[in-house]
């Protein structure tokens, strides 16, 4: 099936929450916020700026009936800034006035003055100094110490990873309507509608019943809208419940830019242990997570950093450590992969320097390593339909990689100035929120009596196409035609506590439960039809919106059977409940069953290099990916290429720069640079591994929105080589992103 959205979205006919037809008497928000990275506000005077044209009221922390927190998982982030400031772009107040303009004119003329404290923007500087949002962790298996002894090569080196934007189209905003008896309506942007009102209700100190909060789609979120479209949502929820007018707020790119928290930047420490035979026997990973200001979703982050701190492959002895350092920055937030990809690049950073070291291409210590069923993972869990060693094998066959490699040597023998790298990557991603009690969804089903189908879940459209994967279940189950289905909003008043739509998992949670719901109906209906045709229940099927009694046609069709049905008092209307079973985690011990299951895949990657100018092309990704029994082949491709695209550009050239006062200075598109069409690789191939999926998979079609992220890791490693083919004193470095500018001076160091 089509992705439903496709038409709507290139006709410009989507309707977005800012698309929403504001209501008369509406007013607009603009935020104000903190101009410095840490200290204490000694004067905070809004007189001037009260007395600019269209300002209806200016609201602090002061104005807050209930609680002055936002905290999602633990309670360290206020709403708005009482008396300390800890991050640059940290919220303070609201201007509410008749127009955006106006109150962007009126936020000129606000006057703050602070005490500056010293600012912290480094983690390690943080870890020093005992700034840690949280205690830090330790997954471990087998016997480290001793392992040691029997390495016979043991490598040590530091690893870097960067921050990234989100950069979704649809910047973070919220339009909050006030109903009558104190109730409110909110429209969100978010990925997360029941944490929006949750929060809401606890920074009004009213209950959640009294909010309703309706989601249509998003443009865009990566991560960055599952707790960080929160605290818009909340401002204009306080602004409509105090002044009882709508109020609307739209963060324009840069306020968006400079006020939201982007992907966690990490600053490791590795040491990886090898045998003769090249089996990695230990690896030590330290990992200082830079989370900001505060905690926001980095617990969690941190955990699934730990979780898949080995990757791909089977490691007798590992010890992973995660400290999260409390910096001067926004707090970093959840952004595809969710710290897997930080993790991922420290493994690979360690494989490509023992590799370095031993003279041998990285390819074969990654090879010598891949998983295999029934390996354990150092949480406890042991891998199960392992087939990471398939796509792997499959990856070789399929592209000839062999040759592939020995034409890029033979490349760079005859290239003076430009030269190939190519770099293989195999992923292996959970599957499952890290948080058990989070892996559960609900869905409600109506049909009506002429025979369509409303369906609603907890799971949010943002452009991954759940909605249309939604809408193939339903359609599956009745065997009606999709036309017959409408996906409604998703709403708190209809589906209620729901987790957020990440961590891949928003199709396989939300449509399982919509599996149930339609189940139970579908059993009524075949009832239902078995009296009409005087048979048992047994003997009824639907098939092409017509009933089957047996093998046989009864005629009666799709419309008529739901009639009557309708017309005999049955309900037509069913709940379904969804709990992911297997799963568990105890984390006393760091041990146990957290992921449904895993998904699998090899991406080859080929660069080719300018080393005059230090630019670069990528010329093809090659993917061997394990979809399982794939239900969209379309929708899932387009995420594994977007996936790719962005992995590629977190590693090569998205760079976020704060200065020391924690100032960020990327902070437009002139001085940020995500992939566009012309940096694209040249080709994206993608085969799909031949196998059956898993049953906690909706309809055994693997999860597909972060996995693919990570075969991007390969383009840094397949630039190192073609800098090495160019520089042959360079000594491989792990600080992505790996831009051109470095790139330039890797080309070139040491060469004097
Ligand atoms: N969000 C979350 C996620 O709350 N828990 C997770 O485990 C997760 N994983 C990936 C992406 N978002
Ligand atoms: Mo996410 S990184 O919100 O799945």
């Amino acid at each position: 099936m089509k992705n439903i959205d496709s038409i709507g979205h290139v006709r410009g006919r989507s309707v977005f929450t800012d698309d929403i037809p504001l209501t008369q008497g509406s007013l607009l928000g603009v935020v104000v916020v903190s101009a410095i990275a840490h200290g204490k506000i000694k004067i905070c005077d809004f007189t001037a700026a009260l007395a600019m044209p269209g300002v209806v009221r200016i609201l602090a922390y002061k104005d807050i009936p209930g609680e002055n927190q936002i905290g999602g998982i633990l309670p360290d982030e206020s709403l708005f800034a009482e008396e300390e400031v800890h991050f640059i772009g940290q919220p303070i107040a609201l201007i509410v006035a008749d127009s955006e303009f106006n109150a962007r004119q009126a936020r000129k003329k606000i006057r703050i003055e602070y005490d500056e404290y010293e600012a912290v923007t480094d983690p390690r500087i943080a870890k020093e100094k005992g700034l840690l949002l949280f205690p830090p962790r330790t997954f471990a298996l087998g016997n480290i110490a001793e392992a040691w002894q029997k390495c016979k090569f043991i490598f040590e080196g530091k690893a870097d990873s960067g921050s990234q934007e989100h950069l979704y189209l649809e910047t973070q905003n919220a339009y909050a309507i006030p109903l009558e008896n104190g109730t409110l309506k909110v429209h969100s942007s978010t990925q997360g509608p029941t944490i929006v009102q949750k929060t809401i209700a606890r920074v009004l100190g009213i209950p959640m019943n009294q909010v309703e909060v309706d989601v249509r789609r998003l443009g865009g979120a990566f991560g960055g809208k599952e707790d960080q479209a929160t605290a818009w949502s909340v401002m204009v929820a306080l602004a409509a419940h105090l002044l009882q007018k709508p109020v609307k707020l739209s963060l324009s790119r840069h306020d968006d830019m400079l006020m939201t928290g982007k992907r966690h930047p990490y600053s490791s420490d590795f040491r990886i242990g090898l045998s003769e035979d090249l089996k990695i026997q230990a690896y030590e990973a330290t990992y200082y997570q830079n989370g900001g200001a505060a905690a926001d979703l980095s617990p969690a982050i941190m955990e699934r950093t730990l979780f898949h701190a080995t990757n791909s492959y089977y490691i007798p002895h590992v010890k992973a450590t995660a400290y999260s350092c409390k910096t001067n920055l926004p707090p970093f937030t959840a952004f595809r992969g969710f710290g897997a990809p930080q993790a991922m690049f420290v493994m690979e950073s360690a494989i490509a320097l023992a590799a370095e070291n031993l003279g041998i291409p990285a390819w074969k210590i990654q090879e010598a390593n891949l998983l295999q069923d029934n390996d354990i993972f150092p949480y406890g869990q042991l891998a199960e339909q392992a087939h990471a060693q398939d796509c792997w094998a499959e990856t070789l066959t399929e592209y000839n990689i062999g040759d592939k490699l020995a034409e890029v040597d033979h490349y760079n023998r005859t290239s003076v100035f430009t030269k190939k790298g190519l770099a293989l990557m195999p992923v292996c991603f959970g599957i499952s929120f890290t948080n058990t009690s989070m892996n559960q969804a609900r869905a409600l089903v109506h049909i009506y009596q002429d025979g369509s189908i409303g369906i609603s879940t907890g799971a949010i459209e943002m452009g991954q196409g759940v909605n249309t994967k939604l809408k193939q279940v339903a359609a599956n189950i009745f065997s009606v035609s999709s036309t017959r289905i409408r996906v409604e909003t998703t709403n708190t008043s209809r589906v209620a506590n729901t987790s957020p739509t990440a961590a891949s998992s928003g199709a396989d949670l939300n449509g399982k439960a919509l599996q149930i719901a339609c189940n139970e109906i579908l059993e009524r209906l075949r009832e239902s039809a078995a009296q009409m045709c005087n048979t048992t229940t047994g003997e009824i099927s639907i098939e092409d919106e017509t009933v089957f009694s047996g093998k046989k046609d009864t005629g009666i069709r799709w419309e008529q059977l739901v009639a009557a049905t309708h017309q005999k008092r049955i309900n037509l209307s069913q709940t379904g409940h969804y709990a992911t079973p297997v799963i568990h985690f105890d984390k006393t011990t760091e041990k146990g069953h957290p992921f449904a299951y895993h998904v699998f895949g090899t991406a080859a990657i080929t660069v080719t290099l300018d080393c005059l100018r230090g630019r670069y092309w990528v010329d093809s990704v090659q993917v061997v990916h394990d979809f399982g029994s794939d239900m969209n082949p379309d929708i899932n491709l387009g995420q594994l290429e977007g996936a790719i695209l962005q992995g590629i550009g977190w590693m090569t050239m998205e760079e976020i720069r704060y200065n020391e006062k924690g100032r960020l200075l990327s902070d437009s598109l002139s001085a940020y640079k995500v992939p566009d069409i012309y940096s694209a690789p040249k080709v994206i191939e993608c085969k799909s591994l031949k196998t059956d999926g898993p049953e906690l998979a909706i309809m055994q079609s693997k999860a597909i929105g972060e996995p693919p992220f990570m075969y991007g890791i390969a383009a840094y490693f397949a630039l190192q080589k073609a800098i090495k083919a160019f520089n042959t004193n360079y000594k491989p470095e792990f600080y992505s992103p790996l831009t051109p500018e470095k790139v330039l001076l890797a080309l070139y160091s040491k060469r004097q």
